[in-house]
């Protein structure tokens, strides 16, 4: 319903820390729609696209894509969607990918939900996943560590200081984590 105000919620974490799996949650108790950001630049590799070896090396570094590839998968997305409640998970990764996506969308995000983890559990589960991905391997996944303190942590700490950051303790098994994403997300229920 084009009347309705856009939502987004930028759902940010370190590699492994439960993004993906909460997300999935909040979807069938809240009727978001979940976009991953990497789950997109998967899938434009996929499709043969143009930038498909560009994107693949990017990951297979554990580097961020340029934000001009991502906002605007972003934007088809939530255009293809038909829905106005957005959970956007795994971006913005940088200073570079917020201003771009707000400046193309005109979005602000409701909040940003934070999945804090140790950075040993987060090894753990990643090494443990089995699913494929070029970017699950110890050297990437140093990698990966390293752009997320340098790059991405600043992003989550531009939030905080706008009283926007709801963070969840991301240690704990799945079903308590989802215990506390549930209460943050209560004034949604519909
Ligand atoms: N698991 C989950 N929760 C658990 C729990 N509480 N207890 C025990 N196990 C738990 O979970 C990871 C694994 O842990 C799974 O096996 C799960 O069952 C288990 P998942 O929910 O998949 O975690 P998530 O945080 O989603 O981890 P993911 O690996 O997807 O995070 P990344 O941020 O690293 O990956 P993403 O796909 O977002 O990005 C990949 C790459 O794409 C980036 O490195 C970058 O190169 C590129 N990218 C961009 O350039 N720009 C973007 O905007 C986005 C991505
Ligand atoms: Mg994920």
């Amino acid at each position: 319903p084009s009347e309705k105000k856009v939502i987004v919620i930028f759902v940010l974490g370190g590699p492994g820390s439960g993004k993906g799996t909460q997300c999935a949650h909040v979807v069938q108790h809240f009727g978001f729609t979940h976009l991953s950001a990497g789950d997109l630049l998967r899938a434009e590799i996929n499709s043969g696209s143009e930038n498909g070896t560009m994107i693949q090396n990017m990951i297979k570094e554990g580097k961020i894509v340029p934000s001009e590839v991502t906002v605007k998968l972003l934007q088809r997305a939530m255009k293809e969607s038909g829905n106005y409640k957005f959970l956007i998970d795994g971006f913005p990764r940088n200073e570079e990918n917020r201003a771009a996506f707000e400046q193309v969308t005109k979005v602000v995000p409701e909040f940003v939900l934070f999945f804090d983890c140790p950075e040993e559990e987060m090894e753990r589960r990643l090494l443990s996943r089995n699913q494929g991905r070029v970017d699950d391997n110890i050297e990437t996944i140093r990698k990966r560590f390293k752009v997320f303190a340098e790059s991405s942590v600043p992003v989550v700490e531009y939030y905080a200081s706008k009283g926007k950051v709801r963070k969840i303790d991301a240690g704990k098994p799945i079903d308590l984590v989802f215990e506390d994403v549930k209460e943050i997300f209560s004034p949604f229920d519909a």
